[in-house]
């Protein structure tokens, strides 16, 4: 954990001295430094007439409860509640589609399949055919008040919200480019999913395991370029503004992010770099009636926002010349820095990010 404190400082002082700025260029997205660690989204545009396609992967690991910035031991929190999370895994594969119709505007749509995985620890009493003599259950433990527990996961699969986007360009010179994004969220993820497993009017699950919003979003944005001969820099901020309430009567929180990279160029097929995110999303608002937050932290809508800055390890990878021409690999690894949570509420631990991109 701690050797992420002393390795981003010390790459980003490497980057920032072996650094000198001559002007009279404009900013390329050639080579492995021209697009932006892979989990930055809209970061660069295409030219008149080029098309992009690309997968990405990413996976994020959570364990532990965290009340604003500090963690607390889940015997503490049990106290508390009947239900409660104990690590969570989320998968995401994602399409994406880039076109330019002009050198100024280049159009963008992006497909989410996810994967949550959640285990919890959970009183007996909420597993359905308890005491039914089904045999269903068997408990670890007693929580001292008659009441036993044990483990037990819930995982949700399917497409989450897409988005469609334009980029649109409003300066671009001396190696500096600014462009607009401008995307909307189309609510295609599910907000009712459920775990028959359990007790009837317990079924629907926790807010975080839902995977959409449920509403149509607007995710407005802005994104700076600059290039000097040894670094690719890159600043991003990105709004996500829910704009209705969703069908069960809940809405999530805004939610607003900066992205800040560095990528080392000067070879032509690999560009080592860096990037540092904050993130600030808010608490539901309204609720689902289906939820009961006595239960768990998870099914309350007060405990689901929170900030966080992450530090992230990148490498972009491109094939330069012969058949492959125009394939991208890329890579990122990254973790919190600083975390505070509207809590109880699970913690990130890591978050990697892998994939391919093709242009032509
Ligand atoms: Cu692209």
């Amino acid at each position: 954990m701690h050797v992420r404190y002393t390795v981003f400082p010390l790459l980003a002082l490497l980057l920032i001295l072996g650094d000198d700025l001559p002007a009279q260029e404009r900013w390329s997205s050639a080579g492995p430094a021209g697009h932006a660690p892979i989990g930055v989204m809209g970061d660069h545009t295409h030219s008149a007439g080029e098309w992009m396609f690309s997968y990405m992967f990413s996976r994020e690991s959570m364990s532990g409860l965290r009340d604003g910035s500090s963690s607390i031991p889940i015997d503490e929190a049990w106290h508390h509640y009947r239900m409660l999370p104990l690590n969570m895994e989320m998968d995401m594969h994602m399409p994406h589609i880039m076109y330019a119709p002009t050198d100024r505007v280049t159009l963008m749509a992006m497909g989410m399949w996810m994967d949550h995985r959640m285990e919890v620890r959970m009183e007996d009493d909420l597993m359905a055919g308890h005491g039914h003599g089904h045999g269903m259950v068997h408990s670890e433990h007693d929580d001292g008040h008659g009441h036993g527990f044990h483990n037990m996961g819930h995982s949700v699969s399917g497409w989450a919200d897409t988005e469609l986007s334009a980029l649109v360009t409003i300066h671009d010179r001396n190696r500096q480019r600014i462009h607009l994004n401008l995307g909307v969220g189309i609510p295609t993820g599910t907000v009712t999913a459920r775990d028959d497993r359990l007790v009837e009017e317990h079924r629907r699950l926790g807010y975080p395991m839902q995977l959409g919003s449920g509403s149509w979003e607007a995710r407005p944005g802005a994104t700076f370029l600059l290039q000097t001969d040894r670094v690719s820099w890159g600043g991003q901020s990105m709004g996500t503004f829910r704009v209705n309430e969703n069908s069960e009567g809940w809405r999530r929180g805004h939610e607003g992010m900066l992205n800040g990279w560095a990528m080392l160029r000067g070879s032509d097929w690999v560009s080592p770099g860096l990037r540092v995110q904050a993130r600030h999303w808010g608490d539901v608002s309204g609720a689902d009636p289906a939820l009961d937050p006595a239960i768990t932290p998870e099914n309350d809508p007060a405990l689901q926002g929170g900030s966080r800055v992450s530090g992230w390890l990148a490498a972009n990878f491109q094939v330069p010349s012969g058949p492959l021409a125009g394939h991208r690999v890329a890579l990122e690894w990254g973790g919190p820095l600083f975390e505070s949570l509207n809590g109880p509420q699970i913690s990130s631990d890591w978050t990697l990010n892998a994939g391919w991109e093709y242009s032509f």
